[in-house]
């Protein structure tokens, strides 16, 4: 039987490029979004190329009941889950905790921690069942430090750290492996989504320096996935060459 993967937010960045290099080592794939039509043209693309088979499933994870709806009701021959990459997440907006807009925090907070647990509450039952399984969290060098401005991602981020160790020990009984990503800047739809729209804005942050690609992350990703059974990597930090922390960058502007 062939190798079953889930990812989440796979219609751009980080989330296509991994289900990409799934495609490629013949994992089947469901992918998750709220884009339709990208999420369609990724499954197309995903059977054309690799011949693999694909589940596009176009909902919320902000959503339990679109969540439940979606993959607590799997059809038989997709439920024999080898691997779960948490992906889909946001930053929305770049303000002092006091100049915060409530909005903001809440679709952060709903996404990147509510989302990713009712997701893996969710799957990890199935892998339960199945008595195996990997799930690959997307933290963030936002998970480890904070940095001005970035208050609410930072915690949100943070929290997925924590849950990320949560679900390790939780899980473990269940031969269930769970790991975790924590990349630096990596240019993708992030700051675009992060600054509404603003592709000026967006773009400024990655000049003067070589960001990360999608293509980076999902390596790194794939170095975890295809780990022998009996080695789990729990944490990994990955930056640019030119990012030194959270907020220190070496810009030749
Ligand atoms: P992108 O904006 O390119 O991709 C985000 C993905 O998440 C999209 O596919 C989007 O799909 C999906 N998504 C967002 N909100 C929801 C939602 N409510 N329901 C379902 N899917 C959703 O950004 P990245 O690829 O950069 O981000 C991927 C992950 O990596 C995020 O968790 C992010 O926090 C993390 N990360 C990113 C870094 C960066 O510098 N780019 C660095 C460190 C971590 P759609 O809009 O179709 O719903
Ligand atoms: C995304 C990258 O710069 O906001 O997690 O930490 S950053």
């Amino acid at each position: 039987m062939g190798k079953i993967a889930i990812v989440t937010g796979a219609t751009s960045g980080i989330g296509e490029a991994v289900a990409v290099m799934l495609a490629k080592e013949q994992y089947d794939l469901i992918i998750t979004g709220r884009r339709e039509s990208k999420l369609q043209e990724l499954a197309k693309k995903l059977t054309a190329d690799c011949g693999v088979k694909t589940l596009a499933l176009s909902f919320d994870v902000r959503s339990l009941e679109s969540v439940e709806k979606y993959l607590g009701n799997l059809p038989q021959e997709w439920r024999n889950i080898d691997v779960l990459v948490n992906n889909a997440g946001l930053a929305v907006g770049l303000n002092p905790l006091n100049d915060g807009v409530v909005d903001d925090w809440e679709r952060m907070i709903d996404t990147n921690v509510k989302g990713l647990l009712y997701v893996s509450k969710v799957v990890s039952n199935i892998m339960a069942g199945n008595k195996k399984g990997h799930i690959i969290n997307l933290c963030s060098i936002a998970g480890k430090e904070v940095y001005p401005n970035g208050n609410v991602y930072c915690a949100t981020k943070h929290a997925v750290d924590a849950l990320t160790k949560g679900m390790r020990i939780d899980l473990l009984p269940y031969g269930i492996r769970v790991s975790q990503i924590c990349p630096g800047a990596v240019e993708t739809e992030f700051s675009i989504v992060r600054f509404k729209g603003d592709k000026e804005r967006a773009d400024n942050v990655y000049k003067g320096f070589e960001p990360l690609k999608a293509e980076d992350v999902a390596d790194a990703i794939m170095y975890m996935v295809k780990c022998p059974p009996h080695v789990n990597i729990n944490d990994m930090v990955i930056m640019p060459a030119a990012q030194a922390n959270s907020s220190i960058f070496n810009k030749k502007l």
